[in-house]
């Protein structure tokens, strides 16, 4: 079911409202709707810096890839918009069953509070990306294989900021970071506002990730990005007079981690990953300045949506074939790809399997 989302005075003038209540009920918004949204956000996003400053109490929201009812079950433990600031911080499509509906409300959220609402570009925020990992079938499934939905939604990942920082203090990105990034500057003259490169500041941005047992860097085994150390961390922080590096990028068993007492945190928001991985989620509560608590910030942790157990059940009980091969799905029993997954990307024709198959896990990217 789709819902109008436009002023009732005949001039395709956005009610925003409405696009909110359908959305938060489930509902699809038409095609037309969400190329009037993408065409504002792009508005509102092209006079943003690659880096934006936000002001603490805010609350970091990691990695939803899809999973729709758990971002539901994020507002419901964390509090709604506009009463809650939150900073999302990448990956909002892929994997899960209902990337569509969660970029419209997110793109919605970012439109009615601007202020609000902050969208950090993830290394899903593109097309390579999409095209293989769910999103593109997706959008050809819920909207047919000869709409322009997708390619609306990811001509607007292309205006998405890079990253934040939080009370000038705390360095906040989707990946890590880059041995191209010494100091914040070389972030701001990025141009952005193209699909995320193959290599070189902006592709590590969103593709690198922390080693413990590092003290530089070295090529990510991802095939984008590096891993960095400790020695990276320290000369990063102290160069921009940063005290902590929040990012999101990789599934955490707890739903957070930390590393380096504190100096990079992991914050990982897509409980049981992929309707399978039975790990927990969190967002980080910054509180603000004036606060009493002693930290100052919390890891609130919670589990998948009753509703998104449910669904999967459903979906599982839907199709009897459904079979349970971790090869098929491409993990092995390393949890690395071995190179499976969806069909039928390059006729563009919808693929139904897709939703009645659990998207196969690959921790890689
Ligand atoms: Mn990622």
């Amino acid at each position: 079911m789709t819902c109008s989302g436009f002023q009732s005075d005949g001039n395709n003038t956005l009610n925003l409202d409405e696009c909110l209540e359908c959305l938060y009920k489930g509902q699809l918004l038409s095609e037309p709707v969400i190329e009037q949204l993408c065409f504002k956000l792009k508005e509102l996003l092209i006079k943003d810096s690659n880096i934006v400053h936000i002001q603490s109490p805010i609350t970091l929201v990691g990695d939803i890839h899809g999973q729709f009812f758990d971002l539901l079950e994020i507002f419901k433990i964390g509090g709604y918009p506009p009463d809650t600031n939150y900073l999302f911080l990448g990956d909002y499509v892929d994997r899960g069953y209902h990337s569509v509906e969660t970029i419209s409300l997110l793109i919605v959220l970012k439109l009615k509070y601007p202020s609000r609402v902050t969208l950090i570009r993830g290394n899903h925020e593109s097309r390579q990306i999409t095209t293989n990992y769910g999103f593109y079938t997706e959008c050809a499934t819920k909207y047919g294989a000869e709409s322009k939905v997708w390619k609306l939604f990811t001509d607007l990942f292309d205006f998405l900021v890079l990253s934040a920082i939080v009370d000038n203090t705390l360095f906040c990105v989707h990946g890590g970071l880059s041995p191209n990034v010494q100091t914040i500057d070389s972030i701001l003259v990025i141009d952005r506002f193209k699909e995320i490169p193959h290599d070189g500041p902006m592709a590590d941005l969103v593709w690198s990730d922390p080693d413990i047992e590092l003290l530089n860097f070295r090529i990510s085994s991802r095939g984008a990005g590096y891993q960095f150390g400790v020695n990276v961390v320290n000369r990063f922080l102290q160069l921009n007079g940063f005290e902590r590096i929040y990012r999101a990028h990789q599934l955490c068993n707890e739903g957070y981690q930390i590393f380096w007492k504190g100096k990079v945190n992991t914050v990982w928001s897509a409980p049981n990953y992929c309707y399978r991985c039975g790990n927990k989620a969190s967002i980080l509560e910054i509180f603000d300045k004036l606060s009493s608590d002693p930290k100052g910030y919390r890891f609130n942790v919670f589990d998948a949506s009753p509703d998104s157990e449910k669904e999967f059940l459903q979906i599982e009980n839907v199709d009897n074939d459904f079979d349970y091969d971790d090869e098929r799905d491409g993990l092995n029993t390393d949890g690395i790809n071995n190179g499976g997954g969806w069909q039928n990307i390059a006729t563009g024709a919808p693929e139904n399997r897709m939703i009645k198959k659990a998207p196969y896990v690959e921790y890689f990217m």
